[in-house]
Parts: C-alpha cells; sequence; structure tokens
C-alpha cells in the first residue's frame, strides 16, 4: 500500500542531482514527503507529485521523524544544521553529503549533544540507481535510528550498517572513490597508450574489463595478506613486476603520452625493492602507503 496513510513521514534537505533522487524515491514509496532546498524552483517537479515545500529547513526537520540532508560539501551542511539545536531533539537527522570522517563525528556529537539521533552515510550510485537494488548506501553511527527507519531507508537502495564510530561512511566513501578513481586513470592511460598507435578505447575496453575481472579475483587473498601484514608471493614477486613497470614508462615516453602515473607507480615499487620486499608478493606495497 503506497497511500502515503501509514508511512513515516520524511524529510529531504537540498534539491541537487542527488537530492531531487532521494526525495523522488520516499515520494513514490507513499511516504509524506517535505523537502527544502537553498534555491527556489527545485522542488516543484517534486510539489507536482505530492511533496510538501518547507519555507526553512528548521520548518522541514519538524516536519518529520527523519530528515535525510544531501547538499554539496560538509561546510554547507554545518551552516544549514546551526539553527537546528531547538528542533532536532528526539529526531533523527541522516546525512548522506560527501564529507570527511572528523567532519561527522563532529556533526554526530553536535546532534546528539542536542538531543537528536545521528547517522552518516554514503551513497555510492549515481542519482538514476536511487531508489533500487543497484544503489548502494552505507550508513554509520546510532543504531538504534539505523534500525528505527531501516524501511525508510531500504526504499533508497540496498543499506548497510558499518558501526557506531560516526566517521565510518566517510571512510568507506573515501576508500571507494579512491579504488574508483585509480582504476579509472589506469584504464585512460591505458587507453591514451594504445590511442598514440591509432587503437580506439572501444578495442581496448573488452580486455580492460577481462583484466578488472582478474584483479577482482586476487582481492580476497590480498585482503588476507594485508591483514597479516606478510607477502608471500601468490603469482610473482615485486621485482617482476619492478621490471616490467620500466616498459611501461618507456612506452609512455616514447609514444609522448604523460607518464606521471607510471612514473609514481615505479617509485612505489623500487621504495618497496629498497626495503627489502622486492621477493614479496605486489600486496606488499601497502607497506608504502601506511608508512609514506
Ligand atoms: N551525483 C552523484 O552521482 C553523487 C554520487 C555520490 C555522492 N554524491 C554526493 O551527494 C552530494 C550532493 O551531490 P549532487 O549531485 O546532488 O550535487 P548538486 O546537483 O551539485 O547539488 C548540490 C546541492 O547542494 C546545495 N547547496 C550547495 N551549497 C549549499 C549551501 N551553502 N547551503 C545550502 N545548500 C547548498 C545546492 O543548492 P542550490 O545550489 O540549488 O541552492 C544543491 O541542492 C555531494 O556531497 C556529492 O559528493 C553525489
Amino acid at each position: 500500500d503506497n497511500s502515503g496513510d501509514d508511512r513515516t513521514p520524511v524529510s529531504v534537505i537540498g534539491l541537487g542531482m542527488m537530492g531531487q533522487a532521494l526525495a523522488g524515491a520516499f515520494v513514490r514509496a507513499g511516504h509524506p514527503t517535505t523537502v527544502w532546498n537553498r534555491t527556489a524552483g527545485k522542488a516543484d517537479q517534486l510539489v507536482a507529485l505530492g511533496a510538501r515545500e518547507a519555507g526553512s529547513v528548521a520548518e522541514a526537520v519538524a516536519a518529520a521523524p527523519l530528515t535525510v540532508v544531501c547538499v554539496l560539501d560538509e561546510t554547507a551542511v554545518g551552516a544549514l544544521v546551526e539553527p537546528l539545536e531547538a528542533v532536532v531533539r528526539g529526531r533523527v537527522l541522516v546525512n548522506l553529503t560527501s564529507g570527511t570522517s572528523q567532519g561527522a563525528r563532529e556533526l554526530g556529537e553536535r546532534v546528539e549533544r542536542w538531543g537528536g539521533r545521528y547517522l552518516d552515510g554514503a551513497i555510492m550510485a549515481v542519482p538514476q540507481a536511487v531508489g533500487t537494488d543497484e544503489a548502494v548506501l552505507v550508513y554509520s553511527g546510532a543504531r538504534d535510528a539505523f534500525d528505527r527507519h531501516a524501511e525508510e531507508l531500504r526504499g533508497l537502495g540496498g543499506s548497510t550498517y558499518l558501526g557506531a564510530d560516526h566517521g565510518l561512511s566517510s571512510l568507506f566513501e573515501a576508500a571507494v572513490l579512491s579504488l574508483m578513481w585509480n582504476l579509472l586513470n589506469g584504464f585512460l592511460h591505458g587507453a591514451a597508450l594504445l590511442g598514440a598507435a591509432g587503437v580506439p578505447a572501444t578495442t581496448f575496453a573488452p580486455l580492460a574489463r577481462t583484466a578488472i575481472g582478474t584483479v577482482t579475483g586476487w582481492l580476497p587473498d590480498y585482503a588476507r595478506q594485508v591483514d597479516e601484514r606478510s607477502y608471500p608471493p601468490l603469482d610473482s614477486t615485486l621485482d617482476t613486476h619492478l621490471a616490467a613497470m620500466g616498459n611501461l614508462v618507456k612506452e609512455s615516453e616514447a609514444l609522448g603520452v604523460g607518464g606521471e602515473l607510471p612514473r609514481f607507480v615505479q617509485a612505489l615499487a623500487e621504495r618497496a625493492a629498497a626495503s627489502g620486499r622486492g621477493g614479496d608478493g605486489y600486496a606488499a606495497l601497502v607497506e608504502q602507503f601506511r608508512e609514506p
């Protein structure tokens, strides 16, 4: 039954691309939904679908036991939350804005000092995926608030509770973004190399997908080695990788393709080898990140 009669009212602060998608998912799931955005006009479509537009952030928060905030950055969140001391008591604030773990902890401390419950979260999905199982959302902070609103949050996508530390969601988001950017940079560097020889990126893409799949399969063993801080070579040694890294640097230079990325990778491996890890497996490079 999506009539809205028995559904928990929710509020959404921030109606950028992501906020619109979040509010839209709540409206479609039948939740009486109150929305607010700094700039007027962005609520119109949602209002046409049945949402109510609040005149202020405080009015929006007061309208529901659960408020989701999704704006540009944590500085904007800090300013929006400032006047909420009087209304947040007994309510749950979920912040899905990208930020830092320290910022999340400070905001959590502030909201809970005011008598509210705070969940920090991260969305690992594009707006189009919100409301489907393809969207991955993670939350950290007040467990009771996560449990109380599990059904509402589940309506936004697959939801995972990470732990009581408010900072965990931001840390997971940072780790996933690091992974994605490094993966994409590797693909784009490879595409530039092949492009210099006239090979289109579309020809490279299928092989790149296979290589990413192969690396994905290595992750469980690498993760175990990282946790155990022990790196016996599983496939090849760092010294073998180092030789091939030299080829990548040479190819990049010969073809006039930016060499910063391969030189950085080579420098990490050289440092590891110089510290006596040349006979270890690739996962030993984690020590170069742990102790830069
Ligand atoms: N879009 C995506 O794919 C992702 C994926 C995963 C993580 N995010 C994060 O979500 C946050 C919002 O992103 P967004 O895509 O909705 O961003 P915009 O479309 O640019 O909308 C930004 C909204 O923030 C409002 N805003 C900005 N500054 C302030 C402020 N000082 N006070 C109040 N509101 C502010 C802005 O309002 P307006 O410009 O319309 O008045 C928009 O509503 C972000 O953290 C992503 O990293 C997105």
